[in-house]
């Protein structure tokens, strides 16, 4: 009889697990329709010059699409507090509305409707649409100012100090890597505030490749092989530090952050938003401390690695990154999606 007890338990906790495995799965599955919605819209304002709105079409179709998802989510990194942002403001609540008797799961979500608004509204490479979902709690409340950053792969978990010289940690991370600082890639945001720190990766040898926006996205090329990028080093934003950090979590990447306390304004609203050390350096599992994280990234423009969304006659087609911690997967999804018949040739496949 206790054996079959054991055995009634053993079953109940594989069918919950069975059950958490496949709410997942179908959560990651639901943010991807979130991301592409909003890529869509961006995408269709490509090379407009008009940064506004792109973002504004990326708000309104994410808002929009999340009214959809059977959850009950907040937004914890967003377009802004809410008296100046209308739409996915910090603390608004989005998700379906329930049925009566049953309640949706808590989850908190950090969004970038359009990463990169630059790089959309001049049709440049490399924007995309991102959010990061967690359990309740599970992603830092980072307030809007500027986090240093060191991003590199997984072979660079312990080798990054971001209070060492950034030769220091070139050298680490080739050591790491089984090859010379000359054949490493370091992606940094082309800004004045840089140039010291270009100089000195110049001189350490390493090559560069600069870029205007989307230190997101080149934070993520650094953490996979393939993508022909080692590392990100630089100050950027810290909501897209936090979005980084759960796509870290996915990738296992290799992530150092600290936040850039401009002024005593700054200080006073990080302290209100619960953050006790402001100089704290931060690991991803610090910024995105969920046990059970979703990510989802959806192409705008084409980029390195993800391609932009493509118009014809009857639909268009996506390519989106979603990745969930637990279970640990890592799935692109390329979507053609019908708003007619296909013309006489059919859906293309490749
Ligand atoms: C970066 C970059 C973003 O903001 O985080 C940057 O990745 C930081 O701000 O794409 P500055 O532009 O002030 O340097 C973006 O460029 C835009 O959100």
């Amino acid at each position: 009889m206790a054996g079959q007890a054991t055995k009634s338990n053993q079953n109940k906790s594989r069918n919950s697990a069975n059950g958490e495995q496949h709410l997942a799965a179908h959560l990651a599955f639901e943010m991807a329709r979130v991301v592409e919605e909003a890529a869509i819209a961006s995408a269709r304002t490509m090379g407009q010059g008009d940064g506004p709105g792109s973002d504004h079409a990326a708000v309104q179709a994410m808002r929009h699409a999340f009214e959809e998802v059977p959850i009950a989510g907040t937004i914890v990194i967003g377009e802004g507090e809410r008296d100046e942002a209308p739409m996915l403001y910090i603390g608004e609540r989005v998700g379906a509305k329930p049925p009566p008797g049953l309640e949706y799961p808590a989850v908190d979500i950090a969004v970038d409707p359009l990463e990169g608004t630059n790089l959309c509204s001049t049709g440049a490479a490399n924007s995309i649409a991102v959010l990061a979902a967690s359990e309740a709690g599970g992603l830092l409340h980072a307030p809007d100012c500027y986090m240093e950053k060191i991003i590199a792969g997984p072979g660079c978990q312990g080798a990054l100090d971001l209070d060492a010289p950034p030769e220091d940690n070139l050298k680490a991370i080739a050591k790491r890597l089984d090859r010379d600082v000359e054949d490493l890639v370091v992606m940094v945001l082309d800004r004045p505030r840089h140039e010291k720190l270009i100089a000195s990766i110049r001189q350490a040898g390493a090559r560069i490749r600069l870029i205007s926006d989307g230190d997101l996205s080149a934070g993520i090329a650094a953490a996979v092989r393939g993508a022909g990028v080692h590392a990100v080093m630089g100050i950027g934003g810290a909501p897209e530090g936090v979005i980084t950090a759960a796509a870290m979590r996915c990738l296992h990447g290799a992530m150092l952050g600290r936040l850039v306390v401009g002024n005593k304004e700054m200080e006073r609203r990080m302290e209100k938003m619960g953050i006790r050390d402001p100089h704290k350096i931060y690991q991803a599992e610090d910024l995105a401390p969920g046990k059970k994280i979703i990510f989802a990234a959806c192409g705008v423009t084409p980029g390195n690695l993800l391609q932009g969304v493509r118009f014809f006659g009857d639909g268009y087609r996506t390519h989106s990154l979603v990745m969930t911690s637990q279970p640990n997967t890592v799935s692109f999804r390329d979507t053609v999606h019908l708003t007619g018949k296909p013309d006489r040739r059919g859906v293309r496949l490749f």
